[in-house]
């Protein structure tokens, strides 16, 4: 078999940003991906994700954050192409709810700028936003969203640049560890590699037995609606938003690639199982739960639907990230199950993995993202 210092299976957002981070080591790499490079199959298609400093999921992930805003500048720079657009986060919902409560305790924790601002003032200065008037919200002027399709290429030409190799449409059939060595069996041969980054995001419960049913693909809808005063939805003029409601936790971004306001309901209709069950073709049922959150909170955006599509969150059961090696494999590193909320870390995540890959530790502190956490829960 061909032998590489490190193969990487998955060159979707995680993936992509390893081999770049693994090349620019000077590494031999290779890449492997079951679908196309840049495909609407996985977790990271259709546009853009949100990027965010007041992290209400923890405070934890902020040094995290920090790090993947400087690396997403890098990666601009190198690839000559914007890719992370600021326009302030929105964090919102009832006063004491999760949502303001977290992203306030993640400003307090580490000392970002923020504004406390009432459903009257989010109203008043971003007039694309209706919100309840029981409702508050948490303004951070550093969020804002990644245009991760783009991202995704852009990592995966500066790997190329750099010598790595990428295979397409060559599905990994198994990982076969051994001391201080591995194998990977694709449909089309076999690879050999001092250590392997499973980053096969909804899929890697496939390739890594020990996260059957900690690692649960779920299905996911992204809308798209024509506003009626477009300016009101301009990147410049709406920021970026995570809101909790009574009828679930949704998400919004300003227009941007496509004249349409974009917003998704956070774990939509809890729709679970294997990657290759869920359907990828929305419905008018989806259409519909996002409409009703369009005409509620954002009536000036309830134009024309001008895209739908599905995408795939792979979740653990407390949401939080796996970045580490296999127990008892040292030579497999994995990397996925983001449970939804992972892109904006890519650039980052690349780095962790790659020096998981090459030292066996990272300069970050992993400590929430363990595998034995999952097996000891
Ligand atoms: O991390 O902001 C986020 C997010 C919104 C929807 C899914 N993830």
């Amino acid at each position: 078999p061909q032998h590489y210092d490190s193969i990487v299976i998955g060159m979707g957002g995680m993936g992509s940003a390893a081999l770049w981070q693994l090349a620019r080591r000077g590494q031999r790499v290779l890449g492997l991906e079951r679908f196309d490079l840049g495909h609407a199959m996985g977790s990271s298609h259709g546009l853009n994700r949100i990027i965010r400093l007041a992290y209400f999921e923890h405070p934890g992930y902020v040094p995290l954050l920090r790090r993947a805003y400087e690396l997403w500048r890098e990666t601009e720079a190198l690839a000559g192409e914007q890719l992370l657009f600021v326009t302030g986060s929105l964090d919102a919902g009832p006063e004491e709810g999760r949502i303001v409560q977290g992203s306030l305790a993640a400003c307090r924790a580490h000392g970002l700028p923020h504004e406390a601002l009432s459903a009257a003032e989010v109203n008043r200065r971003f007039p694309g936003y209706r919100l309840p008037a029981d409702y508050a919200a948490i303004h951070q002027p550093d969020g804002g969203f990644i245009a991760s399709e783009r991202a995704i290429l852009a990592h995966a030409s500066l790997a190329v640049a750099a010598g790595a190799e990428i295979h397409a449409r060559e599905r990994v059939l198994a990982i076969e560890p051994a001391p201080g060595r591995v194998t990977v069996v694709t449909e089309r041969g076999r690879y050999e590699a001092g250590r392997v980054i499973a980053a096969a995001g909804a899929w890697i419960e496939d390739l890594v037995p020990g996260l059957r049913g900690q690692a649960v693909p779920e299905r996911q809808v992204l809308g798209w609606f024509q506003p009626r005063r477009p300016a009101l939805f301009a990147p410049g003029a709406f920021p970026v938003s995570n809101m909790e409601t009574a009828q679930g936790h949704f998400y919004q971004f300003p227009s941007w690639g496509i004249p349409g306001f974009k917003i998704g309901l956070y774990h939509h209709f809890g729709e679970h199982g294997h990657a290759d069950a869920l359907s990828r073709e929305p419905t008018a049922r989806d259409e519909a739960a996002l409409r009703e959150a369009v005409r509620a909170y954002f009536p000036e955006a309830d134009g024309p639907t001008l895209r739908l599509a599905a995408c795939l969150f792979t979740n653990t059961p407390d949401e939080h990230f796996v970045l580490d090696t296999l127990p008892g494999h040292p030579e497999v590193v994995v990397a996925s199950p983001c449970s939804g909320h992972g892109y904006k870390f890519a650039s980052v995540i690349g780095e962790v993995l790659a020096e998981l890959a090459t030292t066996g530790r990272s300069r970050h502190d992993l400590s929430l993202f363990s595998c034995r956490r999952l097996a000891a829960g």
